[in-house]
């Protein structure tokens, strides 16, 4: 298996500078000999060159709307162009509103080649704000919303998928450790029928449970994308990101949902995002990111064969 590192050094979404060096730091904390060590080859793309942070308030509703726009066409194409040679592209955040470019990539590549895609966004957010309902205007509070089809057109349309329409149906998209969503946001939630793994039904049925019902029902032909927000985990393990929000899951649980997302062996695409060098410890979020990375493409302290179900 081959796989390709894009990084995309920018905060253009976020609400605070630094995820823009995000690339960098897990590039330092050895992100591609780690994947090595699991057989996979892989080749680093370097960075993509998008604009610079204006670093300006909303304009009705968006932050930034229109550089956002080009960082997430820059993602779209350096993505599509991996999944066209048959590579896996692990995309190197940069804030979360770049998920937008990546996974409309991955939905308009899964449309082409008739694949069905499964969409396990790991995330202490929804990230399904709208204009209307957004407390802040950063556009990394709406990617998955803007997936769905409920944002502006410049982004809802990017995919450009085949006879039109949004890049996701509500119905492909599992959340896991969401504990922070804003009150419209809520609402929508709700009203979109999003299926929802949070805190609380972690603390309930745990997380090996959790991920037994995010990962059922795919099959041979499923492509499966995980968008890892890093601030997915507990800010006691994770202090390097812009939104900590307490109560995430802990080293153990993160582990664990990383080994069954590995078991499923359908993982084809991925995003690691909203790693802020500027705010972390000696880049302690950045090696525990790559460690959890590892973990995903298949690093198990036994040989378990066939994998525990
Ligand atoms: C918040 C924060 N819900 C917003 N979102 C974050 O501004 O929309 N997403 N941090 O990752
Ligand atoms: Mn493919
Ligand atoms: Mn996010
Ligand atoms: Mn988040």
């Amino acid at each position: 298996p081959a796989a390709s590192l894009i990084g995309a050094p920018t905060d253009i979404g976020a609400g605070a500078r630094g995820a823009s060096m995000g690339p960098e730091a897990l590039r330092v904390a050895g992100l591609q000999p780690a994947l090595e060590r699991h057989g996979l080859q892989v080749v680093d793309r370097g960075n993509l060159n998008g604009p610079a942070n204006p670093w300006q308030p909303p304009v009705d509703g968006y932050r930034h709307l229109p550089e956002v726009v080009q960082w997430n066409r820059l993602v779209f194409d350096a993505v599509y162009a991996e999944l066209q040679q048959g590579r896996l592209p692990i995309l190197l955040g940069g804030d979360h509103c770049l998920g937008l470019g990546s996974i409309s990539a991955v939905a308009r590549h899964c449309a082409e080649s008739g694949k069905a895609l499964r969409v396990l966004w790991l995330d202490a957010h929804a990230d399904f704000n709208t204009s209307a309902l957004t407390p802040s205007g950063n556009v990394h509070g709406m990617p998955v919303a803007c997936l769905c089809g409920l944002g502006p057109a410049e982004l809802t349309e990017l995919a450009g998928m085949p006879g039109g329409g949004p890049a996701l149906r509500p119905q492909q998209v599992r959340q896991i450790g969401i504990r922070s969503v804003d009150a419209g946001e809520k609402r929508l939630v709700h009203e979109q029928g999003l299926e929802v793994f949070d805190m609380r039904a972690i603390d309930e049925i745990g997380m090996r449970q959790a991920m037994q019902q995010a990962l059922a029902g795919m099959d041979d032909n499923t492509h499966l994308h995980v968008s890892f927000d890093v601030d997915f985990l507990d800010p006691g393990i994770a202090p390097g990101v812009g939104t900590t929000v307490p109560g995430g899951p802990t080293y153990r649980e993160a582990q664990l949902c990383m080994e069954m997302i590995a078991d499923s062996g359908r993982l084809a695409s991925l995003d690691i995002m909203e790693l802020n060098p500027a705010l972390d410890v000696r880049n302690q979020t950045a090696e525990v990111a790559v460690d959890l990375v590892e973990s995903l493409f298949g690093k198990s302290t036994l040989m378990r064969v066939p994998p525990l179900k």
